[in-house]
């Protein structure tokens, strides 16, 4: 018998012991239009089970100020979380600001502390500044962050007086530190709030270089993954659309002090850096849409959602005229591919936006996801701000601080739109304005949804589902794959991109035949296709 929705849910999890059987009850569940279909999420994983998760000072340091050019980050903490973070996510950058002037690249680094034992003993702040010291008479950069890891935290070294030091100590120098410790919060989540906070205590709104076109954004949560923001700035620069700073993929420093001048803020993942957007618009007055450049049919819907925003004909016209050009030039490659999926099945696992991004994209090439969720997202992310009043009441906010915003006398402005166009724009189902709609709506019924899936339930629920392909990461795909089914990493792309946009999307439809089809699928056979299937029992009762 063929299980599906609640029913299949039920069966994968019957396995666990009681307790964690009722917890994970509330993380997984099957999409019901009848249902309220609530999850939980954002809560602590259950000590011992292999989930793929990672810790706050990745989502700080790896995830939002990894990818800035001309920071010089410092680790302070033992070698290995330094390691961790060193190269191993795509974030691709060059050495030049957005105005062409040379703009130092430490991307490729990794600066540390390499805490020792004594150094727990006695405290790291030397240790601490001496790094500082060094790293200032080789690079001299004109930004320095500190992060801390886990014993920092314990040992309580003082990382945000230092930073203070050096800033009085080398003047013209932005250090800033990072009480990112990995302990806090539940998950990378907590990082990206972390270094939200302090993007806005220190950066936006100290530069004053201002846009030199008529429209001008910011792109936020865009970190350039294989090229992935190249990509969107170059659709936006055709449109006649200034990008004054993504945060952070194709971004400095330099450009992020001037984001305060931009007129528009464009949230492509809304999971690690909706904290940025509300700040801004709480500070300047400045609103925010959420858009989604991964898809033809999402990149379409999101430019032309900018040129609502402006409500400016000739721009319109111009989107207009480069969605159809850019269409054009892949017609023929999207329809090759779309023959090759059409009817085609996917499950996707990843952190805190893809899961969802990547769905509308499956379906423009015919695909349909029968298993989606995320490792660290919030109950927003799933069921969409508009559904919950209580956002700000999380896991996160337990533990980081909700800075408070006030407005800047100078430079609040709430007019840059008229209020009846505003109103339109509010009542535009299509347009997320200062807002987030979630996964959900683009979810078919009787769809699976698993928040914090582990290992044990990715076996499971894709011997039971057995899609074409699961998209996840490095932790689970080579399991995966060596089982006979096809594992494209959503978080890397497995060495390609970009896969945004139009041009991004055939990449993606190449990409993902070339892997179906490859004739080595014919030389594997699924364990699960010759042996009896694996039953396990997690927890004590
Ligand atoms: Fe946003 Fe990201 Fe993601 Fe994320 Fe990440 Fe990433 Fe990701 Mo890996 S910021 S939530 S913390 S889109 S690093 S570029 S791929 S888990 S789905
Ligand atoms: C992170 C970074 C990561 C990991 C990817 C993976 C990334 O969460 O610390 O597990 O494959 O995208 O590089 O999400």
């Amino acid at each position: 018998m063929v299980l599906h929705g609640n029913e299949l849910r039920d069966k994968v999890l019957e396995k666990y012991s009681a307790k964690v059987y009722r917890n994970r009850k509330q993380h997984v569940l099957s999409i019901d239009p009848e249902a309220s279909n609530e999850i939980t999420a954002n809560v602590r994983t259950i000590p011992g089970i292999i989930t793929q998760r990672g810790c706050c000072y990745a989502g700080c340091k790896g995830v939002v100020l990894g990818p800035m050019s001309d920071n010089a980050i410092i680790v302070h903490g033992p070698i290995g979380c330094s390691f961790y973070t060193w190269g191993t996510r795509r974030h691709k950058q060059v050495e030049t600001d957005r105005h062409g002037e040379h703009a130092d690249c430490y991307v490729e680094y990794c600066f540390s502390t390499d805490m020792q034992e004594p150094n727990i003993v006695f405290g790291g702040e030397k240790k601490l500044k001496k790094a500082i010291e060094e790293c200032m008479a080789i690079y001299k950069p004109k930004m320095l962050s500190i992060c801390s890891t886990c014993p920092v935290g314990l040992i309580g070294d003082d990382i945000h007086a230092i930073a203070k030091w050096a800033r009085e100590e080398y003047p013209g120098l932005m250090c800033i530190a990072f009480s990112c410790e990995g302990y806090k919060g539940v998950t990378q989540s907590a990082g990206h709030h972390i270094a939200s906070n302090q993007i806005i205590r220190f950066i936006v709104g100290t530069g004053d270089h201002k846009p030199q076109k008529k429209f001008s954004v910011n792109i936020l949560g865009e970190y350039n993954i294989g090229g992935d923001g190249w990509e969107i700035e170059r659709i936006l620069n055709r449109c006649g659309i200034e990008v004054v700073s993504a945060m952070t993929g194709t971004s400095c420093y330099r450009d992020m002090k001037n984001a305060h001048l931009a007129d528009l803020n464009l949230v492509q993942c809304h999971r690690s850096i909706n904290y940025v957007a509300d700040m801004m618009k709480d500070k300047y007055g400045m609103d925010w849409i959420k858009v989604n450049f991964i898809g033809v049919n999402a990149t379409k819907k999101s430019i032309r959602a900018i040129g609502a925003y402006f409500n400016d004909p000739e721009l319109s016209a111009r989107i207009e005229e480069v969605i159809a050009d850019e269409e054009n030039t892949i017609a023929d490659e999207m329809e090759y591919y779309k023959s090759k999926l059409k009817g085609k099945t996917a499950a996707i696992y990843v952190g805190g936006s893809r899961s969802h991004h990547y769905q509308l994209l499956l379906q423009d090439l015919g695909m349909s996801t029968v298993l989606a969720g995320y490792e660290f997202a919030h109950r927003d992310d799933y069921e969409g701000r508009r559904v919950i009043p209580d956002i700000k009441v999380d896991a996160d906010s337990k533990n980081i601080e909700n800075l408070k915003i006030e407005a800047d006398e100078n430079l609040y402005n709430p007019d840059r739109i008229t209020p009846e166009h505003r109103a339109e724009l509010e009542a535009n189902e299509d347009i997320d304005l200062n807002d987030y709609q979630g996964m959900y709506p683009d979810m078919e019924e009787g769809s699976i949804i698993a928040d914090d899936l582990n290992h044990f339930e990715t076996e499971e629920f894709l011997k039971a589902l057995k899609p074409d392909v699961f998209f996840s990461g490095i932790k689970d795909k080579f399991v995966v794959q060596k089982a006979g089914m096809l594992s494209r990493q959503i978080h890397s792309y497995d060495y390609q991109g970009p896969y945004t946009c139009f041009q991004g999307a055939a990449r993606f439809g190449h990409d993902l035949v070339m892997g179906l089809y490859v004739p080595a699928w014919s030389f594997i056979k699924a364990p699960w296709k010759n042996q009896a299937t694996l039953v396990g029992k997690l927890g004590g009762e």
